[in-house]
C-alpha cells in the first residue's frame, strides 16, 4: 500500500474512532436497548449498531472502493480480502459495556489485499488509543510501545484466559489446560479480546488464549501485537483465517511453542 495513502487513511480512521468514542462517552448513562444474538449471553445494544453505522457511513462516503467487514451486519458480505478492507468491531466487550460501562473498545483493522496495514484499539472510557502501522511500530496514545522484552519464561508469564476452554473442550484437553493454568504465574480475564491483545502488545500480559473469536475481534490486535514482536496463530500454531472464526493464541514468541506443544496439542488425538 502506498505510504502516503496509508497515512491519509490512518489519520482519517483515527479521527472517526475518537469521534465515535466521544459519542459513546456522552451517551454512556442513556437507557440501553439490549438484544441477544447467537445465544442469550451474546449481547448487542443500539450503541453497537449506531457506532457501526457511523463507520459504514464515513468509510463508504470517503473511500468508495473500500470494503467493510463488521460485527453487526451493516458492512459487506465478503468472500475474500481483495482490495482495502476495514474490519470493524464497534464495541468489543459488549457485556462489559452493558454491565460495567467500562472495559470495552472500538477495534479497527485495515487490510490491503489480505495484509494488515493499520490497527486501532480504542479503550473508550479510559481514552487510550493503541495504534500501529505495519513496519512503523505500535503506539499507546502518542508514546511508542517498546518491543517485547528479550525473553520470558512460561512459569513467570501472565496469561489472558477465559472460561470458554471449559465449554469448548472439544478443542483442548481439560487436564492439560489445568496443567497450563498451574504452570503460569497467573491468569487474567478482561472480557474484551481487543483489549487483551492491546495488553499483550503493551507487555503487561505475556499472552492471551481463547477458543473462538471472529475476525473483527482480532484484526487490529494482530497488527498491533506484531509491531512489538509478538506472534498470533490459532491454538494449533496455524495462521489465522481473517474470513472465519478462529481459536487464538497471541503471545510473546518465547512461550508460543511450549504452550502449543506441551499443553494445547497434548492429550488431543
Ligand atoms: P464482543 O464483546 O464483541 O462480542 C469476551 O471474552 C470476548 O470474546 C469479547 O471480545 C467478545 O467480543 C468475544 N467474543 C467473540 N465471540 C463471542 C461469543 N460467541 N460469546 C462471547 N464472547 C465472544
Ligand atoms: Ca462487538
Amino acid at each position: 500500500m502506498d505510504l502516503e495513502i496509508r497515512n491519509d487513511i490512518f489519520n482519517q480512521a483515527k479521527k472517526w474512532i475518537r469521534e465515535a468514542g466521544a459519542t459513546i462517552r456522552e451517551k454512556i448513562d442513556d437507557p440501553l436497548t439490549i438484544d441477544t444474538k447467537s445465544n442469550p449471553k451474546d449481547l448487542v445494544t443500539h450503541m453497537d449498531k449506531e457506532t457501526e453505522q457511523f463507520f459504514v457511513k464515513q468509510i463508504k462516503s470517503t473511500y468508495r472502493d473500500h470494503l467493510l467487514l463488521s460485527e453487526e451486519g451493516f458492512g459487506d458480505d465478503l468472500q475474500s480480502l481483495d482490495g482495502t478492507v476495514w474490519i470493524v468491531d464497534p464495541i468489543d466487550g459488549t457485556m462489559n459495556f452493558v454491565q460495567q460501562k467500562r472495559n470495552f473498545a472500538i477495534s479497527v483493522g485495515i487490510y490491503h489485499h489480505g495484509i494488515g496495514e493499520i490497527g486501532f484499539i480504542y479503550n473508550v472510557m479510559d481514552d487510550i488509543l493503541y495504534s500501529a502501522k505495519r513496519g512503523e511500530g505500535a503506539f499507546k496514545n502518542d508514546i511508542q510501545l517498546p518491543r517485547l522484552k528479550d525473553n520470558v519464561k512460561l512459569d513467570e508469564s501472565l496469561l489472558g484466559l477465559n472460561h470458554f476452554w471449559l465449554c469448548e473442550n472439544r478443542l483442548v484437553d481439560e487436564k492439560q489446560m489445568q496443567r497450563l493454568v498451574r504452570e503460569v504465574r497467573g491468569t487474567r480475564t478482561y472480557g474484551s479480546a481487543a483489549l487483551e491483545f492491546a495488553y499483550v502488545a503493551e507487555g503487561i500480559m505475556d499472552g492471551y488464549l481463547t477458543m473462538s473469536l471472529a475476525p473483527w475481534d482480532v484484526a487490529a490486535g494482530i497488527i498491533i501485537v506484531n509491531e512489538v514482536g509478538g506472534v498470533t496463530s490459532n491454538i494449533m500454531g496455524e495462521e489465522v483465517n481473517m474470513l472465519e472464526r478462529n481459536s487464538i493464541l497471541t503471545c510473546h514468541p518465547a512461550i508460543k511453542k511450549s504452550i502449543i506443544n506441551d499443553f494445547l496439542k497434548k492429550g488431543k488425538k
